[in-house]
């Protein structure tokens, strides 16, 4: 048949209209780690309201659920995998992806001074290539981790104590004696109950989320390491976008990052809350506070330099101040 130039102004026009409609709204399928009716969720819950009302034709995201819909440990691998496209999560939950996931507790600087000093780059060469992920950006600091038990302590010395714990403690509680074992957060309130553990490593925020002030006595002071909780993608989702919709996605994930000075003002009215709970408080001397903080670290970066020598050597000068 001879081709009219009617019939090729059509093609052209159905190829514009494919090419349109294909570069049009993609929604992203989202998963939470933690709790939907933990701080973190609360937090992120307003923030995809918006990225979806100024997302319209562009980009949304499908909030599917948190580990009623997914368990905590296998969020990780979902989305190495595709199976979703993002996740809130923390590198403690998929060590099982790739052990470095956990080095990010380490960091001494802010989210903000990790892109400006090429931590963050470092930090997407290694996700890209291990996890086949984009660590997009942070939305959790300034929440250290503690030591909270029911059987008092006056020395930092966790000999007799069973502790729950997630690979963000481990080093340290044992070189503290304790005796680990390893759950996700939706566990702890059962494990408490049941006597199962004595204590509980956690953030100086969120223990209200699950009800574990119920059962918990005392919280164990200086906190130690930075509490991690991120955004984490599917790398070939991430490279599917268009640059519009890249840029976008960018843009939300910065606005989110400029809202983290929220939780400065949450360490203290959480630290609040729980001595009005009649949480005890433990703590020790100057002295004793900076041994403790110094082997947290001390240990910390040892276990990542055993783990993955190269990598650690990297990240800890781009983390410390
Ligand atoms: O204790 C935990 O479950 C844990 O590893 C963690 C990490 C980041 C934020 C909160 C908890």
């Amino acid at each position: 048949m001879q081709r009219r130039p009617w019939m090729q102004l059509g093609a052209a026009l159905m190829l514009g209209l494919a090419s349109s409609v294909w570069a049009q709204e993609t929604t992203l399928r989202l998963v939470s780690s933690f709790a939907e009716n933990g701080i973190y969720v609360q937090r992120l819950q307003p923030w995809i309201a918006k990225f979806n009302a100024e997302g319209k034709g562009v980009l949304q995201i499908n909030f599917i659920g948190g580990p009623k819909a997914m368990p905590s440990f296998e969020v990780g691998n979902a989305v190495k995998t595709g199976v979703v496209d993002i996740a809130l999560n923390t590198g403690a939950f998929y060590t099982n992806v790739m052990p470095e996931a956990d080095f990010l507790k380490l960091t001494q600087i802010t989210i903000a001074e990790q892109r400006k000093n090429g931590a963050f780059d470092a930090i997407n060469r290694v996700w890209n290539e291990k996890g086949n992920m984009q660590y997009l950006g942070r939305i959790v600091e300034s929440q250290p981790f503690h030591i909270y038990t029911n059987k008092k302590i006056d020395k930092p010395d966790l000999s007799g104590q069973k502790i729950r714990i997630t690979p963000v403690y481990r080093d340290f509680f044992q070189a503290l004696s304790a005796n680990v074992i390893t759950t996700p957060p939706g566990e702890v309130y059962t494990a408490l109950e049941r006597g199962v553990v004595d204590g509980y490593g956690w953030p100086i925020g969120g223990i209200f989320d699950l009800n574990w002030h119920e059962k918990t006595k005392f919280r164990v002071d200086p906190g130690f390491y930075d509490a991690e909780v991120s955004l984490i993608m599917n790398l070939p989702a991430y490279k599917r976008l268009s640059d519009a919709q890249r840029a976008f996605l960018n843009k939300q994930v910065l606005a989110l990052e400029a809202e983290n000075t929220f939780w400065v003002k949450f360490a203290a009215d959480e630290t609040a809350r729980q001595a009005k709970a009649g949480i005890q408080t433990i703590a020790f001397d100057a002295a004793t506070s900076k041994a403790f903080r110094d082997k947290a670290y001390e240990v910390g970066w040892a276990g990542a330099a055993k783990q993955s020598p190269e990598i650690a050597a990297r990240f800890k000068t781009l983390f410390s101040k």
